[in-house]
């Protein structure tokens, strides 16, 4: 069998070095040449526990290679981005892109699958697509008698940290144009996941995905509006959400600095834009989400400017915990913000990184460690919850300030809170 797996990200590296491994003949097809050139020499431009071995593996016995170009294949897999413009409107142009590049070598048998987040619908515009450019084939959905191709989409719904695993072992929905094309794909799919594999249309494939991730957002905006009820009463929310989840159906999230990360900060909006008089709550969910940014930099700044003689750590960039991914960084937007107003009294703590990112440039900010945090810190402003943050035991933070939007130190005493200091209301 052979694989191409289009767009060698956070999804189609981990996609196709699994693939690779079920002994398919795998290729990778990406953009960018330096990470073709790093995928061909075994090695990975991604952090993601256990996937370098798994490259190098695959890669050394010759099942994976990388490549600019597409090549005929049997199982066409694309994995690109589906970024959302400043309207918030979804930008399917990669997806198109790759299927005109898969409508160049597209032949009788082929099977065709969408796996990026996408929009309600875009299957089929791949498929009309496809249509158009392949008039000698009979693509589903437009064609009568049954049709030359498959087409498919099955949503990737792996937590970063956990691909391997859960590229594995969760349920897959996998939706066809037909539902022929949805049995062809399920075949692909038997190969490589353990997990229950559930047929269906592509656009209720499409809209799951979408209820999935958004689902998510309100939840946390479910905490993060609680964290902001509880600071203004002056209650410990974390306390709060410790006793309320005790009852049997009660369940909340965590509260944070806000909701970053490329899927669940994004595909909300893929509803909203899509129906926005039906989507009160989600736009809300994502509005809270966001505002809770500010809350967080108005906190902390209040906390910094009570006392202009100490020095603040920012404890974490990344978008979540032992991640090294900082796309739409709630973290990363505060930090920046607080280095911007406080020049080089602010320092920073990522150990998932080996240079401050670029839009810090400009600040007098440096990259500091966890060590050089607490000897030189008095301040500390909690971003992400970092096992290694987690970790620091009280006495080497009792006496300092700490502002924790993550609520990774229970036991900080009170008094040395930051969010303790109301603002001048
Ligand atoms: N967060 C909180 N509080 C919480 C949980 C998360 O503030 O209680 C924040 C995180 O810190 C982070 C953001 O939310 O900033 C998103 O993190 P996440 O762990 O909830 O999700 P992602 O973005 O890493 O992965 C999600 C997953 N979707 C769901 O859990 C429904 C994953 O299964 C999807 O595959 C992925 O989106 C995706 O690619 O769509």
């Amino acid at each position: 069998l052979k694989v191409a797996v289009l767009g060698l990200g956070y999804i189609g590296l981990p996609t196709a070095a699994v693939i690779a491994r079920t002994g398919a003949q795998v290729l990778g097809v990406d953009v960018h040449q330096s990470v073709v050139d790093t995928v061909n020499s075994g090695k990975v431009h991604i952090e993601e526990i256990d996937l370098d071995g798994l490259v190098s593996g695959v890669v050394a016995r010759g099942k994976l290679r990388a490549s600019l170009q597409i090549e005929p294949s049997d199982v066409f897999v694309i994995a690109v981005p589906t970024p959302f413009d400043d309207d918030h409107a979804p930008d399917i142009g990669y997806v198109l892109k790759a299927a005109t590049n898969i409508a160049i070598v597209l032949k009788p048998g082929d099977v065709v699958i969408l796996e990026s987040t996408s929009p309600v619908g875009t299957t089929e515009k791949v498929a009309e697509l496809l249509a158009q450019l392949r008039t000698d084939l009979k693509i589903p959905g437009h064609c009568t008698g049954s049709a030359d191709v498959a087409i498919a989409y099955c949503p990737e719904r792996v937590l970063p940290g956990r691909i391997l695993v859960e590229l594995i072992d969760n349920d897959r929905v996998i939706g066809g144009v037909t539902p022929r094309c949805a049995r062809k794909a399920l075949q692909f799919y038997r190969r490589f996941v353990r997990g229950a594999c559930v047929t269906t249309t592509a656009k209720a494939a499409e809209m799951t995905k979408l209820a999935e991730n958004a689902f998510r957002d309100v939840n946390i905006a479910f905490a993060n509006e609680l964290s902001l009820v509880a600071d203004r009463m002056g209650v410990d929310v974390w306390e709060v959400i410790r006793l309320a989840n005790r009852h049997p159906r009660v369940n909340i999230l965590s509260p944070g600095p806000g909701v970053g990360g490329h899927c669940i900060a994004v595909d909300p909006w893929f509803l909203v834009s899509a129906a926005p008089e039906q989507t009160p709550l989600i736009r809300t969910a994502r509005e809270v989400n966001d505002g809770k940014i500010e809350h967080v930099i108005a906190r902390a700044s209040a906390m910094i400017e009570a006392d202009p003689s100490i020095r603040v750590a920012c404890l974490g960039l990344a978008f979540k915990a032992n991640i090294d991914d900082f796309r739409e960084s709630p973290a990363l937007k505060v930090a920046l913000v607080l280095a911007q107003r406080f020049g080089d009294r602010v320092a920073i703590v990522e150990p998932y990184a080996s240079a401050l990112p670029a839009a810090f440039a400009d600040t007098a900010a440096r990259l500091i460690d966890v060590d050089t945090a607490i000897e030189t810190c008095g301040s500390f402003v909690v971003l992400v919850d970092h096992d290694v943050f987690r970790s620091i035991p009280l006495d080497e933070r009792a006496d300092k300030q700490v502002y924790d939007t993550r609520g990774i130190w229970p036991d900080q005493p009170v008094t040395n809170r930051g969010e303790a200091l109301r603002l001048a209301s």
